[in-house]
């Protein structure tokens, strides 16, 4: 008689091939399907597979039949558009999570749970949850961050679903996750909260991914243009600075990025790229839901646009023959201490970077509210913390203020990170301000920078916006010296133009 197996995994791409080894090499014996069988010979098939505990089949009913009860079934399947949120039906369409769902509904029986691992909009999670739970089983959305290497040998999970799946999955989803702390025996997987609340983190993961890049990509800018650094002396940079706060995966793998010749020629790889950059949605979600909102997530919207900017690369190419910048000014910052412009750019970064994930808490926080989930900050920086493409030492910061105070307003108001804006601030103005007279783009940084001046500021400019509002609309405003809504007749109160 066969062993039971203790999981099933549908899809067999990069992902999930890749979490069956790292299933299996924690001792779970994994039985995987994919819906062109061929895949799954080929898996089967291939050295890395060969003498594990890896049973394939070739029908769901044999995958259920092939698991010990109560069932687990992860699907690592292609992950599609957010169903609108006024749907709580199942598409006539159905997106493949939710045909494979329907599928697996009619094999798997009573407190069975089905595992969504895919990067799936949390509206999605959210129906799902209630769709599966209304038939009896558990459901489960997970983050899975980290990449093919992270996924084979410990990703980032970010789980959220029924809370009586999580006891069920708890074991496994912990073993296999990346582990941290002084004995690296911490897991990066934790349960986050009801229904859509995991793949909620990993959107907003995945926004300050979005951030982090493309605040890096704009430090590389002012290194490359403003500082005027070769390719190798920009390697040193991001070899010094992920020896200190800026400590993390994205520094390390920019770093790497500096050192590769091109396989095809004489110079750097990276000269010979296109400055065109695509995207596959999450930072849009990110962006969409903070305006849903109404929370600032300036940083991740900002990144979107850049990465849409950059990808208009004809029509930039036109525009430069046609506008011009400030001819004034040489982009290259006539100076002779270079090491001081590098440390100010340094700077820069890292603040800018703190309000990024000060925004990404905040826009947590509000959904939290939105959507009733019980979210614990802390736990959601150490998920971050390994594992995942933002993983970085400062993430224990982040996670040492949210258990300090749970309901912490603002990482800016925490007083290590206080201090770091506080210590950085001529840097990262001497810096915006040097990029925007030179003509060189930092919209990142300087959307960083406003924020915090926003953010800072006791008086905004917003009494002339209810002002302008009353006039046209009678959208009435609230006075700074009694209560109450007010009107003004704008018209006959001003003075006649001329
Ligand atoms: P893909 O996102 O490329 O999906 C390919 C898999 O989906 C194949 O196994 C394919 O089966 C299956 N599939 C499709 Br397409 N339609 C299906 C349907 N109607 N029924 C059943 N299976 C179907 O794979 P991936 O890059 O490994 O990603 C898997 C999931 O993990 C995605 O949701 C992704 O967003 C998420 N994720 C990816 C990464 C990453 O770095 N790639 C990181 C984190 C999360 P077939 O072989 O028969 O076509």
């Amino acid at each position: 008689m066969t062993q039971a197996c203790d999981i099933g995994l549908m899809g067999l791409a990069v992902m999930g091939q890749n979490l069956v080894l790292n299933m299996e090499d924690h001792g779970y014996r994994v039985a995987v399907y994919n819906r062109t069988k061929s895949k799954t010979d080929e898996f089967l098939a291939q050295p890395q597979a060969g003498g594990r505990q890896i049973v394939g089949v070739d029908t769901l009913e044999s995958l259920a039949a092939q698991l010990k009860r109560p069932r687990k079934v992860m699907l690592m399947i292609k992950s599609g558009d957010a169903v609108p949120a006024f749907s709580d039906q199942l598409y006539p369409e159905l997106s493949p999570t939710d045909a494979v769902i329907e599928q697996l509904l009619a094999v798997l029986e009573s407190g069975d749970v089905i595992i969504d691992g895919g990067n799936t909009h949390f509206r999605d999670t959210e129906r799902r949850t209630r769709l599966v739970e209304s038939k009896g089983l558990l459901y489960v959305g997970t983050g899975v961050s980290g990449g093919e290497e992270g996924a084979r040998f410990g990703p980032s999970m970010m789980p959220g679903g029924s809370g009586d799946a999580w006891p069920l999955v708890k074991e496994l989803f912990q073993a296999i996750a990346a582990k941290v702390g002084p004995a690296e025996d911490i897991p990066c997987c934790e349960w986050v909260g009801p229904r859509g609340a995991g793949h909620y983190v990993k959107m907003v993961h995945n926004g300050i991914e979005y951030g982090d890049m493309q605040l890096i990509c704009e430090a590389y800018l002012m290194l490359q243009h403003a500082v005027g650094l070769t390719n190798d002396e920009i390697y040193d940079v991001f070899a010094t600075w992920n020896q200190g706060e800026l400590q993390s995966y994205l520094i390390e793998i920019t770093r790497d990025i500096f050192s590769v010749r091109d396989p095809e020629g004489d110079g750097d790889l990276i000269d010979q790229i296109l400055d065109a950059a695509g995207a596959k949605g999450t930072g849009k979600w990110m962006s969409q839901l903070a305006l849903d909102l109404g929370v600032p997530s300036t940083l991740v919207t900002t990144a979107v646009y850049a990465r849409s900017l950059s990808a208009h690369k004809e029509a930039r190419q036109r525009a430069s023959q046609l506008l011009v910048g400030p001819d004034q000014v040489p982009a290259q910052i006539e100076t002779v201490d270079r090491e001081a412009w590098i440390e100010a750019i340094r700077q820069a970064l890292y603040a800018s970077k703190i309000c990024s994930y000060a925004q990404g808490f905040v826009q947590l926080q509000a959904a939290a509210r939105e959507y009733d989930w019980p979210l614990n900050y802390g736990d959601c920086a150490l998920l971050w913390r390994g594992g995942c493409i933002i993983r970085a030492q400062f993430l224990d910061r982040i996670k040492e203020a949210f258990d300090a105070e749970n309901d912490l307003e603002n990482l800016l108001l925490f007083p290590y990170f206080t201090d770091v804006v506080h210590q950085a601030q001529p840097s990262w103005r001497k810096v915006v301000s040097a990029a925007t007279q030179r003509g060189l783009p930092v919209p990142a940084f300087s959307a960083a920078l406003s924020y915090y001046d926003s953010y800072r500021a006791e008086r905004l400019p917003a009494n002339l916006l209810q002002a302008q509002r009353d006039y046209f609309g009678a959208h009435t405003y609230k006075r700074t010296d009694r209560e109450g809504t007010f009107h003004t007749d704008w018209i006959r109160k001003r003075r006649e133009p001329g």
